[in-house]
Protein backbone atom coordinates (compact mmCIF):
# COMPACT_ATOMS: atom_id res chain seq x y z
CA UNK A 1 0.00 0.00 0.00
CA UNK A 2 1.27 3.26 -0.84
CA UNK A 3 2.39 5.83 2.07
CA UNK A 4 -0.54 8.20 1.07
CA UNK A 5 -3.23 5.57 1.60
CA UNK A 6 -1.40 4.25 4.69
CA UNK A 7 -1.58 7.10 6.39
CA UNK A 8 -4.94 8.28 5.53
CA UNK A 9 -6.49 4.88 6.26
CA UNK A 10 -4.57 4.84 9.73
CA UNK A 11 -5.83 9.14 10.63
CA UNK A 12 -9.17 6.96 10.01
CA UNK A 13 -8.76 4.45 12.23
CA UNK A 14 -7.02 6.51 15.17
CA UNK A 15 -10.01 8.56 15.22
CA UNK A 16 -12.53 5.56 15.51
CA UNK A 17 -10.16 4.14 17.71
CA UNK A 18 -10.16 7.27 20.09
CA UNK A 19 -13.87 7.49 19.60
CA UNK A 20 -14.31 3.45 20.88
CA UNK A 21 -12.07 3.88 24.09
CA UNK A 22 -14.56 7.01 25.32
CA UNK A 23 -17.71 5.51 23.88
CA UNK A 24 -17.23 2.32 25.33
CA UNK A 25 -16.29 4.06 29.18
CA UNK A 26 -19.82 5.89 28.34
CA UNK A 27 -21.49 2.68 28.12
CA UNK A 28 -19.69 1.30 31.38
CA UNK A 29 -21.36 4.45 33.11
CA UNK A 30 -24.62 3.66 31.77
CA UNK A 31 -24.97 0.07 33.23
CA UNK A 32 -24.11 1.51 36.54
CA UNK A 33 -26.15 4.58 36.33
CA UNK A 34 -29.17 1.93 35.51
CA UNK A 35 -28.06 -0.22 38.79
CA UNK A 36 -28.16 2.37 41.06
CA UNK A 37 -24.61 2.13 42.00
CA UNK A 38 -23.58 5.71 40.76
CA UNK A 39 -24.51 8.52 41.19
CA UNK A 40 -23.45 11.07 38.19
CA UNK A 41 -21.79 14.32 39.52
CA UNK A 42 -23.50 17.50 39.15
CA UNK A 43 -22.28 18.38 35.79
CA UNK A 44 -22.93 15.44 33.88
CA UNK A 45 -26.19 13.62 33.66
CA UNK A 46 -27.78 10.61 32.11
CA UNK A 47 -29.25 11.53 28.84
CA UNK A 48 -25.67 13.01 27.97
CA UNK A 49 -24.18 10.00 29.17
CA UNK A 50 -26.18 7.89 27.11
CA UNK A 51 -25.97 10.37 24.03
CA UNK A 52 -22.32 10.47 24.30
CA UNK A 53 -22.08 5.95 24.08
CA UNK A 54 -24.73 6.03 21.33
CA UNK A 55 -23.15 8.86 18.67
CA UNK A 56 -19.63 7.74 19.63
CA UNK A 57 -19.88 4.13 19.10
CA UNK A 58 -22.47 3.85 16.35
CA UNK A 59 -21.69 6.34 14.57
CA UNK A 60 -18.32 7.74 15.20
CA UNK A 61 -16.16 4.63 15.81
CA UNK A 62 -18.43 2.79 12.85
CA UNK A 63 -18.07 5.68 10.20
CA UNK A 64 -14.01 6.31 10.29
CA UNK A 65 -13.35 2.31 10.70
CA UNK A 66 -15.17 2.15 7.22
CA UNK A 67 -13.52 4.59 5.81
CA UNK A 68 -10.56 3.23 6.27
CA UNK A 69 -11.09 -0.29 5.35
CA UNK A 70 -12.89 1.25 1.90
CA UNK A 71 -9.76 2.99 1.64
CA UNK A 72 -7.15 0.34 2.28
CA UNK A 73 -9.08 -1.72 0.48
CA UNK A 74 -10.15 0.51 -2.61
CA UNK A 75 -6.53 0.91 -3.15
CA UNK A 76 -5.69 -2.93 -2.72
CA UNK A 77 -8.28 -3.74 -5.19
CA UNK A 78 -8.33 -1.11 -7.93
CA UNK A 79 -4.43 0.52 -7.48
CA UNK A 80 -2.93 3.36 -6.16
CA UNK A 81 -4.64 6.79 -5.62
CA UNK A 82 -4.15 9.39 -7.61
CA UNK A 83 -3.33 12.83 -6.60
CA UNK A 84 -6.64 13.93 -6.89
CA UNK A 85 -8.09 11.07 -5.40
CA UNK A 86 -5.74 11.36 -2.25
CA UNK A 87 -6.34 15.28 -1.98
CA UNK A 88 -10.20 14.57 -1.90
CA UNK A 89 -10.19 11.75 0.49
CA UNK A 90 -8.19 13.89 3.26
CA UNK A 91 -10.40 17.22 2.34
CA UNK A 92 -13.33 14.86 3.05
CA UNK A 93 -11.58 13.38 6.45
CA UNK A 94 -10.77 16.69 7.58
CA UNK A 95 -14.38 17.92 7.16
CA UNK A 96 -16.18 14.49 9.00
CA UNK A 97 -13.27 15.32 11.83
CA UNK A 98 -14.11 18.94 11.95
CA UNK A 99 -17.91 17.97 11.89
CA UNK A 100 -16.99 15.21 14.72
CA UNK A 101 -15.38 17.40 17.08
CA UNK A 102 -18.07 20.45 17.51
CA UNK A 103 -20.50 17.36 17.98
CA UNK A 104 -18.54 16.00 20.73
CA UNK A 105 -18.05 19.45 22.47
CA UNK A 106 -21.47 20.16 22.42
CA UNK A 107 -22.58 16.75 23.84
CA UNK A 108 -19.53 17.26 26.48
CA UNK A 109 -20.80 20.74 27.30
CA UNK A 110 -23.94 19.59 28.04
CA UNK A 111 -25.74 21.29 25.10
CA UNK A 112 -26.87 18.13 23.17
CA UNK A 113 -28.35 15.88 25.26
CA UNK A 114 -30.62 15.03 22.51
CA UNK A 115 -29.25 10.65 21.49
CA UNK A 116 -27.80 9.50 18.99
CA UNK A 117 -30.97 9.30 17.00
CA UNK A 118 -31.29 13.88 18.09
CA UNK A 119 -35.24 13.84 16.03
CA UNK A 120 -37.39 16.73 17.58
CA UNK A 121 -38.99 17.60 20.04
CA UNK A 122 -35.52 17.41 21.97
CA UNK A 123 -33.33 20.15 20.79
CA UNK A 124 -29.77 20.94 20.58
CA UNK A 125 -27.69 23.89 20.67
CA UNK A 126 -27.40 24.70 16.77
CA UNK A 127 -23.78 24.18 16.43
CA UNK A 128 -24.42 20.65 17.20
CA UNK A 129 -26.57 20.15 14.10
CA UNK A 130 -23.66 21.91 12.48
CA UNK A 131 -21.53 19.62 13.32
CA UNK A 132 -23.75 16.78 12.14
CA UNK A 133 -23.69 18.01 8.54
CA UNK A 134 -20.12 19.14 8.21
CA UNK A 135 -19.82 15.20 9.43
CA UNK A 136 -22.04 14.39 6.44
CA UNK A 137 -20.74 16.23 4.15
CA UNK A 138 -17.33 15.07 4.92
CA UNK A 139 -18.42 11.71 4.50
CA UNK A 140 -19.86 12.25 1.00
CA UNK A 141 -16.67 14.10 0.25
CA UNK A 142 -14.80 10.81 1.06
CA UNK A 143 -16.91 8.89 -0.40
CA UNK A 144 -17.51 10.69 -4.02
CA UNK A 145 -13.34 10.69 -3.83
CA UNK A 146 -13.36 6.90 -3.78
CA UNK A 147 -16.41 6.56 -6.70
CA UNK A 148 -13.79 8.70 -8.23
CA UNK A 149 -10.71 6.41 -8.19
CA UNK A 150 -13.43 3.82 -9.30
CA UNK A 151 -14.44 5.70 -12.22
CA UNK A 152 -11.21 6.30 -13.30
CA UNK A 153 -10.69 2.04 -12.96
CA UNK A 154 -13.37 1.79 -15.40
CA UNK A 155 -12.82 3.71 -17.72
CA UNK A 156 -9.09 1.93 -18.45
CA UNK A 157 -10.73 -1.30 -18.17
CA UNK A 158 -13.97 -0.90 -20.68
CA UNK A 159 -16.99 -3.51 -20.54
CA UNK A 160 -15.41 -5.67 -17.71
CA UNK A 161 -17.28 -6.06 -14.00
CA UNK A 162 -15.31 -4.13 -11.35
CA UNK A 163 -13.33 -6.51 -8.82
CA UNK A 164 -15.73 -7.52 -6.07
CA UNK A 165 -14.54 -5.61 -3.28
CA UNK A 166 -14.80 -2.22 -5.11
CA UNK A 167 -18.53 -3.11 -6.50
CA UNK A 168 -19.14 -3.27 -2.60
CA UNK A 169 -17.66 -0.36 -1.55
CA UNK A 170 -19.75 1.31 -4.46
CA UNK A 171 -23.05 -0.28 -3.64
CA UNK A 172 -22.37 0.69 0.22
CA UNK A 173 -21.51 4.53 -0.49
CA UNK A 174 -24.57 4.48 -2.57
CA UNK A 175 -26.72 3.40 -0.57
CA UNK A 176 -25.11 5.73 2.45
CA UNK A 177 -25.55 9.03 -0.13
CA UNK A 178 -29.10 8.06 -0.51
CA UNK A 179 -29.75 7.17 2.52
CA UNK A 180 -27.99 10.68 4.13
CA UNK A 181 -31.06 12.76 1.73
CA UNK A 182 -33.19 12.42 4.50
CA UNK A 183 -30.91 13.53 7.20
CA UNK A 184 -29.96 16.44 5.60
CA UNK A 185 -33.22 17.72 4.79
CA UNK A 186 -33.88 17.53 8.33
CA UNK A 187 -30.96 18.97 9.31
CA UNK A 188 -31.03 21.96 6.96
CA UNK A 189 -34.54 23.31 6.73
CA UNK A 190 -36.00 22.14 10.09
CA UNK A 191 -32.93 21.84 12.94
CA UNK A 192 -30.58 24.44 12.18
CA UNK A 193 -33.50 27.29 11.57
CA UNK A 194 -35.41 25.88 14.56
CA UNK A 195 -32.20 25.92 16.89
CA UNK A 196 -30.84 29.54 15.87
CA UNK A 197 -34.46 30.72 16.65
CA UNK A 198 -35.31 31.97 12.92
CA UNK A 199 -38.52 29.81 13.40
CA UNK A 200 -40.82 29.55 16.42
CA UNK A 201 -41.60 25.45 16.13
CA UNK A 202 -40.75 22.22 14.04
CA UNK A 203 -42.80 19.98 12.80
CA UNK A 204 -41.90 16.63 15.11
CA UNK A 205 -43.28 13.88 12.72
CA UNK A 206 -41.48 14.77 9.79
CA UNK A 207 -38.80 15.53 11.50
CA UNK A 208 -38.57 11.60 12.77
CA UNK A 209 -39.90 10.62 9.42
CA UNK A 210 -37.19 12.25 7.61
CA UNK A 211 -34.45 10.95 10.25
CA UNK A 212 -35.66 6.99 10.09
CA UNK A 213 -36.23 7.69 6.36
CA UNK A 214 -31.73 7.77 7.10
CA UNK A 215 -31.89 5.75 10.50
CA UNK A 216 -32.94 2.29 8.82
CA UNK A 217 -30.23 2.34 6.05
CA UNK A 218 -27.81 3.74 8.53
CA UNK A 219 -27.65 0.32 10.04
CA UNK A 220 -27.10 -1.22 6.52
CA UNK A 221 -24.35 1.02 5.90
CA UNK A 222 -23.09 -0.65 9.37
CA UNK A 223 -23.44 -4.18 8.47
CA UNK A 224 -22.47 -4.04 4.87
CA UNK A 225 -19.04 -3.26 5.03
CA UNK A 226 -18.97 -6.68 7.67
CA UNK A 227 -21.18 -8.69 4.91
CA UNK A 228 -17.87 -7.55 2.51
CA UNK A 229 -15.61 -8.74 5.40
CA UNK A 230 -17.51 -12.31 5.29
CA UNK A 231 -17.46 -12.52 1.25
CA UNK A 232 -14.19 -11.82 0.51
CA UNK A 233 -12.15 -12.09 3.17
CA UNK A 234 -13.36 -14.95 5.47
CA UNK A 235 -12.95 -17.05 2.26
CA UNK A 236 -9.72 -16.11 1.88
CA UNK A 237 -9.09 -16.94 5.30
CA UNK A 238 -10.04 -20.18 4.93
CA UNK A 239 -7.70 -20.81 1.78
CA UNK A 240 -10.75 -20.95 -0.63
CA UNK A 241 -12.36 -18.89 -2.91
CA UNK A 242 -15.97 -16.74 -3.33
CA UNK A 243 -19.08 -19.16 -3.44
CA UNK A 244 -20.77 -17.08 -5.92
CA UNK A 245 -19.77 -13.87 -7.15
CA UNK A 246 -23.29 -13.11 -9.07
CA UNK A 247 -24.85 -14.04 -5.67
CA UNK A 248 -22.79 -11.30 -3.71
CA UNK A 249 -23.63 -8.71 -6.57
CA UNK A 250 -27.19 -9.08 -6.43
CA UNK A 251 -27.30 -9.07 -2.67
CA UNK A 252 -25.61 -5.61 -2.56
CA UNK A 253 -28.44 -4.29 -5.01
CA UNK A 254 -30.89 -5.50 -3.20
CA UNK A 255 -29.90 -3.37 -0.31
CA UNK A 256 -29.45 -0.23 -2.26
CA UNK A 257 -33.24 -1.02 -3.26
CA UNK A 258 -34.97 -2.45 -0.06
CA UNK A 259 -32.92 -0.78 2.89
CA UNK A 260 -34.42 2.73 2.84
CA UNK A 261 -38.26 2.93 2.06
CA UNK A 262 -38.83 1.18 5.53
CA UNK A 263 -38.06 3.72 7.99
CA UNK A 264 -41.78 3.59 9.55
CA UNK A 265 -40.77 0.25 10.95
CA UNK A 266 -39.29 2.46 13.73
CA UNK A 267 -42.16 4.38 13.88
CA UNK A 268 -45.25 2.16 14.10
CA UNK A 269 -46.57 3.73 16.99
CA UNK A 270 -46.74 6.59 15.63
CA UNK A 271 -49.97 8.59 15.30
CA UNK A 272 -50.00 10.72 11.80
CA UNK A 273 -49.03 8.01 9.72
CA UNK A 274 -51.95 6.11 7.93
CA UNK A 275 -52.13 2.00 8.79
CA UNK A 276 -51.88 1.68 5.10
CA UNK A 277 -48.23 3.26 4.36
CA UNK A 278 -46.90 1.55 7.65
CA UNK A 279 -48.17 -1.77 6.39
CA UNK A 280 -46.62 -1.03 3.21
CA UNK A 281 -43.19 -0.22 4.67
CA UNK A 282 -43.17 -3.59 6.32
CA UNK A 283 -43.89 -5.74 3.75
CA UNK A 284 -40.74 -3.41 2.06
CA UNK A 285 -38.87 -4.67 5.50
CA UNK A 286 -39.03 -8.25 5.06
CA UNK A 287 -37.72 -7.78 1.44
CA UNK A 288 -34.36 -6.60 2.82
CA UNK A 289 -34.12 -9.57 4.96
CA UNK A 290 -34.05 -11.77 1.61
CA UNK A 291 -30.29 -10.59 1.08
CA UNK A 292 -29.72 -11.60 4.95
CA UNK A 293 -30.68 -14.92 4.21
CA UNK A 294 -28.61 -14.99 1.06
CA UNK A 295 -25.71 -14.34 3.01
CA UNK A 296 -26.20 -16.59 5.49
CA UNK A 297 -26.70 -19.49 2.89
CA UNK A 298 -23.71 -18.84 1.15
CA UNK A 299 -21.68 -18.26 4.35
CA UNK A 300 -22.78 -21.80 5.45
CA UNK A 301 -21.76 -23.27 2.00
CA UNK A 302 -18.11 -21.96 1.68
CA UNK A 303 -17.88 -23.35 5.63
CA UNK A 304 -19.35 -26.87 4.48
CA UNK A 305 -17.27 -27.13 1.18
CA UNK A 306 -14.03 -26.11 2.46
CA UNK A 307 -14.39 -28.07 5.35
CA UNK A 308 -14.91 -30.74 3.27
CA UNK A 309 -11.98 -30.42 1.09
CA UNK A 310 -9.71 -29.79 4.48
CA UNK A 311 -10.90 -33.38 5.29
CA UNK A 312 -14.08 -33.61 7.25
CA UNK A 313 -16.20 -36.00 7.53
CA UNK A 314 -20.06 -37.06 8.16
CA UNK A 315 -22.43 -34.59 8.63
CA UNK A 316 -20.74 -32.00 10.79
CA UNK A 317 -17.23 -33.09 10.41
CA UNK A 318 -16.41 -30.17 7.97
CA UNK A 319 -17.35 -27.95 10.80
CA UNK A 320 -13.82 -29.18 13.24
CA UNK A 321 -11.73 -28.36 10.14
CA UNK A 322 -12.20 -24.59 10.04
CA UNK A 323 -9.46 -22.31 11.26
CA UNK A 324 -10.50 -21.81 14.98
CA UNK A 325 -6.71 -21.34 15.85
CA UNK A 326 -6.79 -18.35 13.80
CA UNK A 327 -8.32 -15.33 15.78
CA UNK A 328 -8.98 -13.17 12.63
CA UNK A 329 -11.65 -15.79 12.00
CA UNK A 330 -12.96 -17.07 15.41
CA UNK A 331 -13.95 -13.17 15.62
CA UNK A 332 -15.78 -13.16 12.29
CA UNK A 333 -17.41 -16.46 13.01
CA UNK A 334 -18.74 -15.29 16.54
CA UNK A 335 -19.89 -12.11 14.47
CA UNK A 336 -21.64 -14.31 12.17
CA UNK A 337 -23.14 -16.43 15.25
CA UNK A 338 -24.91 -13.91 17.32
CA UNK A 339 -26.40 -12.33 13.98
CA UNK A 340 -28.59 -15.71 14.06
CA UNK A 341 -30.81 -14.03 16.89
CA UNK A 342 -30.16 -10.21 16.25
CA UNK A 343 -31.37 -10.79 12.49
CA UNK A 344 -34.62 -12.91 14.05
CA UNK A 345 -35.19 -10.61 16.66
CA UNK A 346 -35.18 -7.75 14.01
CA UNK A 347 -37.93 -10.17 11.76
CA UNK A 348 -40.06 -9.98 15.32
CA UNK A 349 -39.22 -6.08 15.35
CA UNK A 350 -40.72 -5.57 12.16
CA UNK A 351 -43.87 -8.01 12.86
CA UNK A 352 -46.13 -5.23 12.90
CA UNK A 353 -48.22 -6.22 15.67
CA UNK A 354 -45.75 -7.67 17.53
CA UNK A 355 -43.46 -4.44 17.50
CA UNK A 356 -46.42 -3.40 19.79
CA UNK A 357 -44.71 -5.71 22.78
CA UNK A 358 -41.43 -4.60 22.29
CA UNK A 359 -41.49 -0.96 20.77
CA UNK A 360 -39.19 1.59 23.24
CA UNK A 361 -38.53 -1.27 25.65
CA UNK A 362 -35.13 -2.53 26.67
CA UNK A 363 -35.69 -5.19 24.44
CA UNK A 364 -34.88 -3.03 21.57
CA UNK A 365 -31.32 -2.14 23.39
CA UNK A 366 -30.36 -5.90 23.69
CA UNK A 367 -31.48 -6.00 19.13
CA UNK A 368 -28.82 -3.60 18.58
CA UNK A 369 -26.44 -4.60 21.19
CA UNK A 370 -26.27 -7.84 19.14
CA UNK A 371 -26.40 -6.30 15.57
CA UNK A 372 -24.29 -3.73 15.50
CA UNK A 373 -22.65 -4.09 18.76
CA UNK A 374 -21.53 -8.08 18.14
CA UNK A 375 -21.67 -9.15 14.69
CA UNK A 376 -20.61 -5.54 13.17
CA UNK A 377 -18.24 -4.72 16.17
CA UNK A 378 -16.32 -8.16 16.45
CA UNK A 379 -16.20 -8.27 12.72
CA UNK A 380 -14.03 -5.24 12.79
CA UNK A 381 -12.35 -5.91 15.65
CA UNK A 382 -11.26 -9.52 13.47
CA UNK A 383 -10.16 -7.02 10.78
CA UNK A 384 -8.37 -4.56 13.02
CA UNK A 385 -6.08 -7.13 13.83
CA UNK A 386 -4.63 -7.84 10.34
CA UNK A 387 -5.35 -4.42 9.25
CA UNK A 388 -3.27 -2.08 11.56
CA UNK A 389 -0.39 -4.83 11.01
CA UNK A 390 -0.90 -4.66 7.08
CA UNK A 391 -0.58 -0.69 7.45
CA UNK A 392 2.23 -0.05 10.32
CA UNK A 393 4.22 -2.81 9.24
CA UNK A 394 4.32 -4.49 12.47
CA UNK A 395 3.61 -8.17 13.62
CA UNK A 396 0.38 -9.71 15.19
CA UNK A 397 2.58 -11.28 17.40
CA UNK A 398 1.65 -15.29 19.09
CA UNK A 399 1.36 -13.16 22.31
CA UNK A 400 -0.76 -10.90 21.20
CA UNK A 401 -2.45 -13.56 19.29
CA UNK A 402 -3.41 -15.05 22.64
CA UNK A 403 -4.67 -11.62 24.24
CA UNK A 404 -6.92 -10.85 20.98
CA UNK A 405 -8.75 -14.61 21.98
CA UNK A 406 -8.98 -13.12 25.79
CA UNK A 407 -10.54 -10.17 23.96
CA UNK A 408 -12.80 -11.92 21.99
CA UNK A 409 -14.06 -14.48 24.14
CA UNK A 410 -14.77 -11.60 26.67
CA UNK A 411 -16.71 -9.56 24.44
CA UNK A 412 -18.87 -12.42 23.37
CA UNK A 413 -19.63 -13.75 26.74
CA UNK A 414 -20.08 -9.79 28.02
CA UNK A 415 -22.68 -8.90 25.25
CA UNK A 416 -24.44 -12.37 25.71
CA UNK A 417 -24.89 -11.91 29.53
CA UNK A 418 -26.04 -7.83 28.58
CA UNK A 419 -27.95 -8.50 25.70
CA UNK A 420 -30.09 -11.33 27.23
CA UNK A 421 -30.53 -9.83 30.22
CA UNK A 422 -31.77 -6.78 28.07
CA UNK A 423 -34.21 -8.46 26.07
CA UNK A 424 -35.90 -10.22 28.86
CA UNK A 425 -36.42 -7.18 30.69
CA UNK A 426 -37.60 -5.51 27.25
CA UNK A 427 -40.34 -8.75 27.55
CA UNK A 428 -41.37 -7.55 31.04
CA UNK A 429 -41.91 -4.13 29.96
CA UNK A 430 -38.91 -2.55 31.47
CA UNK A 431 -38.33 1.04 29.17
CA UNK A 432 -35.81 1.99 27.31
CA UNK A 433 -33.31 5.34 27.56
CA UNK A 434 -35.16 6.95 30.91
CA UNK A 435 -33.65 7.67 33.94
CA UNK A 436 -37.32 7.32 35.52
CA UNK A 437 -36.47 4.05 36.77
CA UNK A 438 -33.02 4.85 37.43
CA UNK A 439 -34.23 3.36 39.72
CA UNK A 440 -35.68 3.57 43.27
CA UNK A 441 -39.00 3.78 42.33
CA UNK A 442 -41.12 0.81 43.28
CA UNK A 443 -43.03 -0.56 40.68
CA UNK A 444 -39.96 0.03 38.13
CA UNK A 445 -37.85 -2.35 40.53
CA UNK A 446 -40.19 -5.02 39.87
CA UNK A 447 -38.96 -5.99 36.47
CA UNK A 448 -35.49 -6.52 37.83
CA UNK A 449 -36.17 -9.63 40.00
CA UNK A 450 -35.57 -12.57 37.76
CA UNK A 451 -32.67 -14.58 37.66
CA UNK A 452 -31.02 -13.05 34.26
CA UNK A 453 -33.51 -10.57 34.30
CA UNK A 454 -31.54 -8.10 36.78
CA UNK A 455 -29.05 -4.70 36.94
CA UNK A 456 -26.60 -7.08 38.29
CA UNK A 457 -26.58 -9.12 35.40
CA UNK A 458 -26.53 -6.20 32.89
CA UNK A 459 -23.83 -4.61 34.78
CA UNK A 460 -21.15 -7.72 35.28
CA UNK A 461 -22.20 -7.68 31.04
CA UNK A 462 -21.16 -4.06 30.90
CA UNK A 463 -18.20 -4.30 33.31
CA UNK A 464 -16.90 -7.51 31.40
CA UNK A 465 -17.63 -5.45 27.80
CA UNK A 466 -15.30 -2.22 28.87
CA UNK A 467 -12.63 -4.36 30.32
CA UNK A 468 -12.46 -6.14 26.78
CA UNK A 469 -12.52 -3.07 25.05
CA UNK A 470 -9.26 -1.49 27.28
CA UNK A 471 -7.38 -4.92 25.92
CA UNK A 472 -8.42 -3.96 22.41
CA UNK A 473 -7.26 -0.41 22.89
CA UNK A 474 -4.16 -2.08 24.27
CA UNK A 475 -3.58 -4.84 21.37
CA UNK A 476 -3.99 -1.15 18.51
CA UNK A 477 -1.61 0.27 20.55
CA UNK A 478 0.87 -2.33 20.40
CA UNK A 479 -0.12 -2.94 17.20
CA UNK A 480 0.39 0.85 15.85
CA UNK A 481 3.81 1.32 17.62
CA UNK A 482 5.02 -1.47 20.19
CA UNK A 483 4.91 -5.02 18.43
CA UNK A 484 8.41 -5.83 16.22
CA UNK A 485 8.31 -4.55 12.53
CA UNK A 486 7.71 -7.41 10.43
CA UNK A 487 10.72 -8.65 8.13
CA UNK A 488 10.11 -8.99 4.65
CA UNK A 489 8.37 -12.66 4.71
CA UNK A 490 6.33 -11.82 7.55
CA UNK A 491 4.35 -8.89 6.17
CA UNK A 492 0.97 -8.69 6.84
CA UNK A 493 -1.32 -8.74 3.23
CA UNK A 494 -4.87 -7.61 2.95
CA UNK A 495 -6.78 -10.39 2.30
CA UNK A 496 -9.33 -10.50 -0.53
CA UNK A 497 -10.08 -14.05 -2.05
CA UNK A 498 -10.76 -14.19 -5.57
CA UNK A 499 -13.73 -14.70 -7.08
CA UNK A 500 -15.00 -16.16 -11.11
CA UNK A 501 -17.02 -13.38 -12.61
CA UNK A 502 -17.24 -15.20 -15.72
CA UNK A 503 -20.71 -16.16 -14.63
CA UNK A 504 -22.03 -12.65 -13.57
CA UNK A 505 -24.69 -10.69 -15.41
CA UNK A 506 -23.08 -7.50 -16.65
CA UNK A 507 -26.73 -5.20 -15.68
CA UNK A 508 -25.83 -6.21 -12.27
CA UNK A 509 -23.38 -3.19 -12.37
CA UNK A 510 -25.45 -1.17 -14.02
CA UNK A 511 -25.98 1.72 -11.37
CA UNK A 512 -28.07 3.81 -12.83
CA UNK A 513 -30.99 0.80 -13.22
CA UNK A 514 -30.37 0.13 -9.74
CA UNK A 515 -30.45 4.21 -8.62
CA UNK A 516 -33.51 4.36 -10.36
CA UNK A 517 -35.73 1.58 -8.89
CA UNK A 518 -34.25 2.62 -5.29
CA UNK A 519 -35.44 6.65 -6.11
CA UNK A 520 -38.84 4.97 -7.78
CA UNK A 521 -39.48 2.74 -4.31
CA UNK A 522 -38.89 5.52 -2.43
CA UNK A 523 -41.17 7.93 -4.29
CA UNK A 524 -43.84 5.38 -3.64
CA UNK A 525 -43.52 4.36 -0.18
CA UNK A 526 -42.88 8.29 1.21
CA UNK A 527 -44.13 11.01 -1.39
CA UNK A 528 -47.79 10.75 0.29
CA UNK A 529 -47.24 10.04 3.81
CA UNK A 530 -44.64 12.71 3.83
CA UNK A 531 -46.90 15.54 1.90
CA UNK A 532 -50.06 14.58 4.40
CA UNK A 533 -47.45 15.53 7.35
CA UNK A 534 -46.38 18.52 5.55
CA UNK A 535 -50.08 19.65 5.09
CA UNK A 536 -51.18 18.70 8.38
CA UNK A 537 -48.61 20.11 10.27
CA UNK A 538 -49.83 21.20 13.64
CA UNK A 539 -50.04 24.95 14.74
CA UNK A 540 -46.44 26.28 15.84
CA UNK A 541 -44.40 23.93 14.38
CA UNK A 542 -42.49 26.49 12.18
CA UNK A 543 -41.54 27.01 8.55
CA UNK A 544 -43.66 24.24 7.51
CA UNK A 545 -46.47 25.15 8.88
CA UNK A 546 -47.03 27.44 6.34
CA UNK A 547 -46.19 25.33 3.01
FE1 LIG B 1 -32.76 -3.55 13.59
C1 LIG B 1 -34.33 -1.31 15.72
C2 LIG B 1 -35.81 -4.48 12.33
C3 LIG B 1 -31.20 -5.63 11.32
C4 LIG B 1 -29.75 -2.05 14.30
N1 LIG B 1 -32.17 -1.98 14.79
C5 LIG B 1 -32.95 -1.20 15.60
C6 LIG B 1 -32.14 -0.24 16.28
C7 LIG B 1 -30.85 -0.42 15.83
C8 LIG B 1 -30.88 -1.54 14.91
C9 LIG B 1 -29.63 0.39 16.22
O1 LIG B 1 -38.71 -3.48 12.41
C10 LIG B 1 -32.62 0.76 17.32
C11 LIG B 1 -32.96 2.10 16.75
C12 LIG B 1 -33.37 3.03 17.87
O2 LIG B 1 -32.48 3.52 18.58
O3 LIG B 1 -34.57 3.22 18.06
N2 LIG B 1 -33.40 -4.85 12.15
C13 LIG B 1 -34.68 -5.09 11.79
C14 LIG B 1 -34.72 -6.07 10.72
C15 LIG B 1 -33.41 -6.40 10.44
C16 LIG B 1 -32.60 -5.62 11.34
C17 LIG B 1 -35.92 -6.63 10.04
N3 LIG B 1 -30.87 -3.81 12.97
C18 LIG B 1 -30.43 -4.71 12.02
C19 LIG B 1 -29.01 -4.57 11.83
C20 LIG B 1 -28.60 -3.56 12.65
C21 LIG B 1 -29.78 -3.09 13.36
C22 LIG B 1 -28.18 -5.39 10.86
C23 LIG B 1 -27.25 -2.97 12.88
C24 LIG B 1 -26.17 -3.30 12.24
N4 LIG B 1 -34.69 -3.02 13.99
C25 LIG B 1 -35.79 -3.50 13.32
C26 LIG B 1 -36.99 -2.80 13.81
C27 LIG B 1 -36.57 -1.89 14.76
C28 LIG B 1 -35.13 -2.05 14.85
C29 LIG B 1 -38.38 -2.99 13.39
C30 LIG B 1 -37.45 -0.90 15.55
C31 LIG B 1 -37.89 -1.43 16.83
C32 LIG B 1 -38.68 -0.38 17.58
O4 LIG B 1 -39.90 -0.53 17.67
O5 LIG B 1 -38.09 0.59 18.07
C33 LIG B 1 -32.94 -7.39 9.37
O6 LIG B 1 -32.03 -6.75 8.50
C34 LIG B 1 -32.33 -8.63 9.93
C35 LIG B 1 -32.04 -9.68 8.87
C36 LIG B 1 -31.01 -10.66 9.35
C37 LIG B 1 -31.09 -11.98 9.28
C38 LIG B 1 -29.97 -12.82 9.86
C39 LIG B 1 -29.12 -13.53 8.83
C40 LIG B 1 -27.99 -14.25 9.51
C41 LIG B 1 -26.71 -14.26 9.08
C42 LIG B 1 -25.67 -14.96 9.91
C43 LIG B 1 -25.33 -16.33 9.38
C44 LIG B 1 -24.42 -17.02 10.32
C45 LIG B 1 -23.46 -17.92 9.97
C46 LIG B 1 -22.59 -18.47 11.05
C47 LIG B 1 -23.22 -18.35 8.58
C48 LIG B 1 -32.24 -12.69 8.68
C49 LIG B 1 -26.28 -13.60 7.82
C50 LIG B 1 -23.03 -19.85 11.45
C51 LIG B 1 -22.88 -20.02 12.92
C52 LIG B 1 -23.43 -20.99 13.69
C53 LIG B 1 -23.18 -20.97 15.15
C54 LIG B 1 -24.31 -22.05 13.19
Amino acid sequence: IAKGERKLALANLGFAYAAFLIGTLCGLLQVFIRNDALTLPGWLDYYQVLTAHGLLLAIVFTTFFIFAFFQAGMSRALGSFGPKVLLWNWIGFIVTSLGTLLVVIMVIGGQASVLYTFYAPLQAHGLFYVGLALFVIGTWIQGFALIGHYRVWRKQNKGQLSPLFAFMTVATIILWVIACLGVVAAVLFQFIPWAFGMVDGINVELSRSLFWYFGHPLVYFWLLPAYMAWYVIVPKILGTKVFSDSLVRLSFVLFILFSIPVGFHHQLTEPGIASFWKFLQTVLTFMVIIPSLMTAFSMFATFELRGRELGGKGLFGWFRKLPWKDVRFTSIFIAMAFFIPGGAGGIINASFQMNEVIHNTLWVVGHFHITVGTPVAMTFFGLTFWLIPYLTGRRFTKALQKLAFIQIISWSVGMLLMSTAQHVLGLMGAPRRTAYTGYAHDDALAWFDGILSNHVTMAVGGSILFLSASLLIFIVIQLWWIAPKADVHQVESFPIASSDASATPKFLENWKIWIGIAFVLIAVAYTIPLADLIQHAPPGSGRFQTW
